[in-house]
């Protein structure tokens, strides 16, 4: 239904903004809203869920005891990336499954702040040149392509694994500025600078969900580190970074925020944001190391 909504995005009205902030005070855009209204009630009646968190709403919404809430925890982004829509890029919705902690009747918050390596599954759909799905539940990584003929997803990548050295780096480069010393380092040494030694293409979209899966089918490592405005970075733990550390995970590739595993982060809130670092083992490992090294030297 929501890549129905994209596809159709410059003929129905559902372009532009809708007038209201979110929760983080990003201004919504209307296929935002209608991408959550539409993951709501599709899981709000199915008995497998009780409690889902989304980007969009600031409190979990517990399945109400009259539509049975059941054993699963939903949380997601109902449509990330979603600055994009109005210039026809590459957009996504990402979701994180866990099994409830709470024992039975609506879910709460508790249910909601679980590890990334509690997961059950996780994965996204990229609307992109074709609507995809890629999933795990903990054994492999698969990938569906929508096919528009018949309205069902069919196999196109079974059990995908990523390239253990990628050949891209995707940062938003502008805000070079606002860097530790080991970040600016780290593309300084993408770009080739002083050697050819780690150079890699650029490549940044700014749509998650469409940067990660260019760098899981090809190789390479995604960027989001805290910086002088976003000290806390800017990406969101429980929907955004947890489920793609998970298929990351599943596929060969790692994440952490740059000291520690982004599956190992116990989170605290809903909304929690974290410098993430994800791809491509071997490239996570020299970012790691350089910032590591290159910050400790600038903190002397
Ligand atoms: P959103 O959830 O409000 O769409 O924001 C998340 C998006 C990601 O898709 C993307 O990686 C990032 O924001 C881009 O941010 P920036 O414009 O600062 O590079
Ligand atoms: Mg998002």
């Amino acid at each position: 239904m929501i890549s129905g909504y994209v596809r159709r995005a410059g003929l129905v009205d559902v372009l532009g903004t809708y007038g209201r902030t979110n929760v983080q005070g990003e201004t919504q855009q209307k296929l935002d809203v209608i991408a959550n209204e539409t993951m709501k009630q599709a899981f709000m009646y199915t008995g497998r869920v009780c409690v889902m968190g989304t980007e969009e709403e600031a409190e979990p919404i517990p399945i109400p005891e009259q539509y049975n809430p059941g054993k699963y925890v939903l949380l997601h982004d109902p449509l990330d990336g979603s600055s994009n829509i109005d210039v026809n890029v590459s957009i996504g919705t990402i979701f994180s499954v866990y099994d409830r902690k709470t024992g039975s009747g609506p879910g709460t918050l508790e249910d909601c702040l679980q590890k990334g390596r509690d997961q059950v599954a996780a994965g996204y759909v990229i609307y992109g040149s074709s609507t995809v799905l890629v999933y795990t539940a903990g054994h492999g990584v698969h990938m569906f392509t929508l096919d528009p003929t018949i309205g069902e997803f069919r196999l196109c990548g079974h059990d995908i694994k990523t390239p253990a050295v990628g050949k891209y780096y995707s940062i938003n480069e502008s805000y070079y500025q606002r860097w530790s010393e080991g970040y600016r380092a780290v593309v300084r040494a993408f770009k080739g600078v002083e050697d050819s030694e780690h150079r890699k293409n650029a490549r940044y979209i700014g749509s998650l969900v469409a940067d990660f899966h260019r760098n899981l089918l090809a190789g390479g490592v995604f960027m989001y580190p805290a910086d002088s405005k976003a000290p806390k970075g800017k990406l969101r733990l429980l929907y955004e970074a947890a489920p793609l550390a998970f298929v990351a995970q599943q596929a060969g590739g790692v994440a952490s925020d740059g000291v520690t595993p982004i599956l190992d982060i116990q989170p605290t809130e809903l909304h929690q944001r974290t410098p993430l670092l994800i791809g491509s083992r071997e490239d996570v490992a020299f970012v790691e190391r350089t910032v590591a090294e290159v910050d400790a030297v600038a903190a002397t």
